[in-house]
C-alpha cells in the first residue's frame, strides 16, 4: 500500500472508530420526524444518509468540507499565473479532509495522468452509437465500456476479503476520474468536430489537459475548467447523482457501474440536463423576439409564456436551496470579470433580475433563486462552445470528483446496502384508521 492509501486508510480507521462509538451511544436517538406528505413528495427534508464531502446549507449554499466557494477559491492551490482553483486541491480536501498543498496537488495531477490511458474498445463502443446519440448517452457508454478494467469487480470475482473494499474502490475511482476526462474529450470530437480527435498533453493539469482535449486552448478557458469542474463537483449526498452512485454502490456494484447510474440521474431535465435547457430556451427566447439582446420587459412576458406552456424556467429553483446559489454567484463574478460585454452573459444576467419575483408571484415555488445551471452555458457560448447539448457531459466528468471520494468513503465505513422501506397507499389508508402498522421491520 502506498503512502496515498496509507495516509487514506489512517483517517478512515479513526473516523470508522469514531461513528462506532458514536453509535454505540448515541445509536437510537431519535433524528427527526417525518410526515406522511414527505413519503410521497421525494422524502424531501428527511435525514437519511451520511455524505462526508459536503454539505448544504438552504440559505446559505454548499460547504466542501466546512470550506464555502470563495473560500476554496482562495485557499486551494492554483495553475501557474492562474486564479482558479485546481480541481486536483478539491478532490484531495474531500478525500482526506485536508487542506492540500501545492505538492498534494502536483501529486494528485501526475497520478491521474498516469492512470489516464483509456483502451481502444471504448472508443470502439462510442463509435458503434449514431451520431445523433446525446452526448450523455454516448458518455455513460463509454463509461459502460470501461468497466471491464474495474479492478474492484475483478478481485471480488477472485474473492475478496471485506476489509479490502475500500482499497479496490480507491483504486478504480482514481482510473475512473483520470479517464474521464478523455472519454468525454472523445464524445465531443467524434460529434461535434468532425471525428477529429486531439491527444492529451502529458503536461497540463486534469481541466486543463480536458480543456485542450475538447479544443479550446484559451487559458481563460482553462481558468473556467478549473472553476467549472471544482464547483460542480458535490452538493452533500442526496442530489439524484451522487444518491443513485451511493445506492448502487452500496449493492458493491463497482464504481464504473456506480457511476454510471449516478450520471443516468444527472442527465434528466430537472437535474443535469438543466444546464442544457437553460441556454435551448435563452436560445428559443431569442430567436422568437428576433433579437439577441432582450430587455426585461420581453423577458418577463416570456417566462410567462413559459409559465402558461405548463414548463419550468430551467436554471430557477431546488429542492434544498432557498437562495441564490453561490455556484452561480461565482459563475457570474468570472463572467463579469473576463467578459463584461457578452450579450448572452448579460441576458442571463437579466434573466436572474427578472425570473425571482415572478416565479415568487406563484406562491407556490419554494425556491425562485437561480441555481448552478442558470449560468454555466453562457461562459461556455463564449467560448464558442456552443453545442449545448454536450453541457451536461463537462458536469458529469465534474460530478464524478464528489461522488467517487464519497464511494471511497462508504467502503472505508462499510455502509451497509442501502434498502428503505415502501408502502402502498392500501396501507397507508389502513394506518390512518388505526388498523395497520407502517414502521419497516
Ligand atoms: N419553473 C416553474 N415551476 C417551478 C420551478 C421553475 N423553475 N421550480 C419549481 N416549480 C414548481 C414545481 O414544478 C412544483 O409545481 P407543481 O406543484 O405544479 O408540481 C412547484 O413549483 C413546487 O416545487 P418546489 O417544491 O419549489 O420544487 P421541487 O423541490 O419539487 O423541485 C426543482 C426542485 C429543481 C426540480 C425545480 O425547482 C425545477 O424543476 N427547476 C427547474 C429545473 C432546474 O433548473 N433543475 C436543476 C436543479 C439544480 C440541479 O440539480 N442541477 O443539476
Amino acid at each position: 500500500m502506498g503512502a496515498y492509501k496509507e495516509k487514506f486508510k489512517a483517517k478512515a480507521d479513526a473516523a470508522g472508530a469514531e461513528i462506532k462509538e458514536l453509535l454505540k451511544e448515541n445509536g437510537q436517538k431519535v433524528i427527526g420526524e417525518v410526515v406522511l406528505s414527505q413519503v410521497y413528495q421525494g422524502m424531501r427534508g428527511i435525514t437519511g444518509l451520511v455524505s462526508e464531502t459536503s454539505l448544504l446549507d438552504s440559505h446559505e449554499g454548499i460547504r466542501f468540507r466546512g470550506f464555502t466557494i470563495p473560500e476554496l477559491q482562495s485557499k486551494l492551490p492554483k495553475s501557474k499565473n492562474g486564479n482558479e482553483p485546481l480541481p486536483e486541491g478539491l478532490f484531495h480536501l474531500m478525500l482526506f479532509d485536508d487542506l492540500p498543498t501545492e505538492e498534494d496537488v502536483n501529486e494528485m495531477t501526475a497520478k491521474w495522468q498516469r492512470r489516464s490511458h483509456v483502451p481502444t474498445h471504448v472508443f470502439n463502443t462510442i463509435d458503434a452509437l449514431p451520431l445523433s446519440t446525446h452526448p450523455m448517452t454516448m458518455f455513460v457508454v463509454g463509461v459502460m465500456a470501461l468497466q471491464t478494467e474495474s479492478n474492484f469487480a475483478k478481485e471480488y470475482a477472485k474473492g475478496m476479503n471485506k476489509k479490502d473494499y475500500w482499497e479496490h474502490t480507491f483504486d478504480d475511482a482514481m482510473d475512473l476520474i483520470a479517464r474521464l476526462p478523455r472519454i468525454a474529450a472523445y464524445v465531443y470530437r467524434r460529434k461535434y468536430k468532425n471525428n477529429e480527435h486531439i491527444q492529451p498533453n502529458g503536461l497540463l493539469d486534469w481541466a486543463g489537459n480536458f480543456a485542450h482535449m475538447l479544443g479550446y486552448e484559451d487559458e481563460c478557458f482553462k481558468e473556467l475548467m478549473r472553476l467549472y469542474m471544482t464547483i460542480h463537483a458535490d452538493h452533500e449526498g442526496g442530489n439524484v447523482s451522487a444518491h443513485t452512485t451511493h445506492l448502487v454502490g452500496s449493492a458493491l456494484s463497482d464504481p464504473y457501474l456506480s457511476f454510471a447510474a449516478g450520471m443516468n440521474g444527472l442527465a434528466g431535465p430537472l437535474h443535469g440536463l438543466a444546464n442544457q435547457e437553460v441556454i435551448k430556451w435563452i436560445y428559443e427566447m431569442q430567436d422568437q423576439l428576433g433579437t439577441e439582446s432582450p430587455t426585461k420587459e420581453q423577458i418577463a412576458q416570456y417566462v410567462q409564456d413559459t409559465l402558461s406552456a405548463g414548463k419550468v424556467v430551467p436554471g430557477y429553483g431546488h429542492a434544498v436551496l432557498r437562495k441564490t446559489d453561490p455556484r452561480f454567484t461565482a459563475q457570474m463574478e468570472f463572467g463579469k470579470k473576463h467578459m463584461p460585454d457578452d450579450k448572452l452573459c448579460q441576458t442571463v444576467w437579466n434573466v436572474y433580475e427578472t425570473v425571482p419575483p415572478i416565479l415568487q408571484s406563484l406562491g407556490k415555488i419554494k425556491n425562485p433563486w437561480p441555481n448552478v445551471d442558470a449560468h454555466s452555458g453562457a461562459l461556455l457560448v463564449h467560448f464558442g462552445l456552443k453545442e449545448y447539448e454536450f453541457y451536461t457531459v463537462l458536469f458529469g466528468v465534474s460530478r464524478a470528483l464528489g461522488v467517487m471520494a464519497s464511494l471511497i468513503w462508504d467502503r472505508a465505513l462499510s455502509f451497509p446496502i442501502e434498502r428503505p422501506k415502501s408502502v402502498t397507499t392500501e396501507i397507508v389508508k389502513k394506518w390512518l384508521k388505526g388498523e395497520e402498522e407502517i414502521w419497516g421491520e
